[in-house]
């Protein structure tokens, strides 16, 4: 693409315009920006041939432009960010069917997203929800560090919580979803209303609130337990917890996107960035999700998957177009509306 460019700068060559878009990607990334900027980084370095222009979004941001862009696709492929909207936007016609010859060496839960999507989506890496908190700040103020989902009710924390907003974040989405299924739908909303009384702020991205605790802006933030520990990793004075009646999960998923201008340029991604050798630099940026390439080492900051209680999530009902349609304009009316303290 670059020799291409300059090719074209000098008048010397004029290509059709098919051939030149071949050696672009358009790549939505819902993770963290450091391990998005890692991918693309490493991904230009081993093909000189493609230039990849890379948006970041929160995952409910991502499946709001590529419905936007329906009828005239701008995005070629959507890696990461949690599964719930990359299942609905393959139910909703706006992913295409792909077949990695990467699959058979998925560990099952990956394969196994894309079985039930019929292929629309895969996983690319999986972690789960819990949250962190600043030690320092509670110590000073003498609170006992939350354990469990009941104890974030406590009214010593008033002002002390953030959490996304699950319009925009996928984070916060798998909360509301976990919630509901511990819970049951009305008590999870009881909950949530009960819990703004402590929620100072309901940010874009899923991340930010444990970043805000990191930096002593808030006490706890509701995250990913990765998201946690990467804050920790970086010395920050963060507790992860798993809380204790049990938490759901994410299986982070990729998706090509339908009537995309550049699906060559998007296979070639997706099959590379679910190789082990990809998957094992990611800890590098920062990322300690387990990941979904079985010959790939799980980091060993991760959280360990199996010594936490985890919901048995069901993820083709809370990624349902319809299911989470209702339960985002449900927490608009009823949490999203009210006032913050
Ligand atoms: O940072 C990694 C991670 O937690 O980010 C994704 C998350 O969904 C993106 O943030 P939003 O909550 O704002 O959508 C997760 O998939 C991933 O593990």
């Amino acid at each position: 693409m670059k020799l291409l460019k300059s090719a074209l700068l000098g008048g010397l060559a004029l290509l059709p315009a098919s051939a030149a878009m071949a050696d672009e990607l358009n790549l939505i990334c819902s993770a963290d920006v450091v391990i998005c900027e890692k991918l693309v980084t490493e991904f230009e370095a081993s093909h000189s041939d493609i230039d990849v222009n890379m948006v970041r979004l929160s995952s409910g941001e991502a499946f709001a432009k590529v419905r936007a862009e329906a009828r005239n696709p701008q995005t070629d492929l959507w890696w990461g960010g949690t599964g719930d909207p990359h299942l609905q936007a393959g139910q909703d016609g706006l992913s295409a069917v792909y077949k990695s010859p990467m699959l058979d060496k998925l560990q099952d839960w990956a394969r196994g997203q894309a079985e039930v999507s019929d292929f629309h989506t895969v996983g690319v890496y999986s972690g789960a929800l819990g949250w962190g908190y600043n030690t320092e700040i509670f110590a000073e103020k003498g609170i006992k560090g939350p354990a469990c989902w009941a104890d974030l009710l406590d009214p010593a924390l008033a002002g002390e919580i953030q959490i996304a907003d699950p319009n925009s974040s996928g984070t916060a989405y798998t909360t509301l979803a976990t919630l509901v299924q511990l819970m049951g739908e009305d008590e999870a909303f009881e909950f949530l209303k009960k819990m703004h009384a402590n929620v100072s702020q309901y940010t874009k991205s899923g991340s930010a609130p444990v970043k805000a605790a990191a930096r002593g802006e808030t006490g706890l933030g509701i995250v990913f337990q990765h998201d946690a520990v990467s804050q920790a990793v970086a010395g920050f004075p963060i507790a992860v917890v798993a809380p204790c009646e049990g938490t759901g999960y994410e299986i982070g998923s990729m998706s090509m996107i339908e009537g995309a201008q550049n699906p060559e340029a998007a296979k070639v991604f997706y099959d590379w960035v679910l190789t082990a050798e990809v998957q094992n630099m990611m800890p590098e940026a920062g990322s300690f999700q387990i990941p979904s390439n079985a010959s790939a080492t799980p980091p060993k900051e991760a959280p360990d998957l199996k010594s936490i209680k985890l919901i048995d999530y069901d993820f083709a009902e809370y990624g349902s177009a319809e299911r989470r349609k209702a339960l985002l304009a449900r927490w608009d009316k009823e949490i999203g509306s009210l006032p913050l303290q």
